[in-house]
């Protein structure tokens, strides 16, 4: 990559900020949406959640009593992550997606009370994201290098940093966002770009009754609502278009055969949506639906099957106490 201008010495510049060749940038967005808009079911990938006001909303969500993943995720983490410094011996902690979290400064005080971290490397779309996640944590850990790397984790991995025994973090249980096919690429090209011996915590959230986890994507107060139909704002704003977002109910799902909920909108009227960046126009007919997005649930013994698939080893499954979410910690197995 070129060099910045303006290094500071506070951080390095994040790698892969100049770099669109690998893809990524907004043509392959625009490109993706218009597939995604035009397939059946028509959906919305999920970038289009997160400008400013969909990351405010997913915030929110992770506050409401119903939204069970967050806390569960946490109390494992806290229960297990001097454990998770220890038997890995990471060197190097990689966090794929947000940067800044409580969740983040669990893990790597539990790294750097262990002592032998060096460098943390936060991997985010966000450049600005980035530069603040970096500007906190190099106050709060003096002495680890903070090396942030600009990228999107389904198409950069490429753009980590090599050296040292690497962990790898992918928290919230973000790859039930996935579908199968997605979720077997991402596993597989993350296998092939870490090291035997380098290290792989995955987030997931965890089947179980079905009432529970349909109450924790439906709400009492609408903020999924709020935050799935977020996205024709989003697409509206940025894409100079006129979905009228009144006119769809949301309507969370629940997949038995995928055991994932899906997120949609349903039209309420007639609507033709012109999506003026794309040069598209869209008809909807009354009850035609838009699946914006799916979040898997899984099973430890087949997700431990998929990690197996893909070269990951030693797979161990921690769980809160009530058994709702899973933090899997696994190896990168030596390459035959
Ligand atoms: C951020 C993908 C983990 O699937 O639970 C929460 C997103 N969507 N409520 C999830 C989400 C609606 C969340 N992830």
């Amino acid at each position: 990559m070129n060099s910045k201008p303006h290094d500071s010495t506070m951080f390095r510049a994040p790698a892969g900020v100049d770099d669109q060749r690998g893809g990524g940038g907004r043509s392959d967005h625009l490109a993706e949406l218009r597939r995604a808009l035009q397939s059946r079911p028509r959906t919305i990938p999920p970038r289009w959640l997160y400008d400013d006001r969909g990351s405010e909303l997913f915030d929110e969500i992770t506050r409401l009593a119903e939204y069970y993943p967050t806390e569960a995720e946490r109390e494992i983490l806290d229960r297990h992550a001097a454990m998770i410094a220890e038997v890995s011996g990471a060197t190097t902690v990689v966090e794929l997606g947000s940067g800044t979290s409580d969740k983040t400064r669990t893990l790597l005080d539990a790294f750097v009370a262990h002592g032998e971290i060096r460098r943390f490397v936060p991997l985010d779309v966000s450049e600005a994201t980035l530069l603040f996640a970096a500007e906190v944590l190099n106050q709060r850990y003096p002495d680890l290098t903070v090396e942030p790397v600009v990228g999107d984790f389904t198409r950069h991995l490429s753009r980590l940093p090599d050296g040292g025994t690497r962990l790898v973090a992918f928290l919230g249980g973000t790859i039930g966002n996935f579908y199968r096919e997605e979720r077997r690429a991402f596993l597989g090209a993350l296998a092939d770009v870490l090291e035997p011996d380098d290290w792989f915590l995955l987030g997931v959230d965890l089947v179980k009754p079905v009432d529970r986890i349909m109450a924790a994507y439906f709400d009492g107060q609408g903020v999924t609502d709020a935050f799935i139909r977020n996205s024709l704002h989003v697409i509206n704003r940025e894409l100079d278009a006129d979905f009228d977002v009144g006119n769809f109910d949301y309507v969370p799902m629940w997949d038995a055969r995928e055991h994932r909920v899906d997120m949609r909108l349903r039209a309420c009227e007639p609507e033709c949506a012109r999506i003026g960046a794309l040069d598209l126009e869209i008809a909807f007919e009354p009850g035609e639906e838009l699946r914006v997005e799916i979040s898997t649930k899984f099973r430890a013994d087949e997700l431990t099957g998929e990690l197996d698939e893909v070269g990951f080893t030693d797979v161990e499954f921690l769980t809160d106490a009530n058994s709702d979410f899973g933090l899997v910690l696994a190896r990168r197995a030596d390459r035959k």
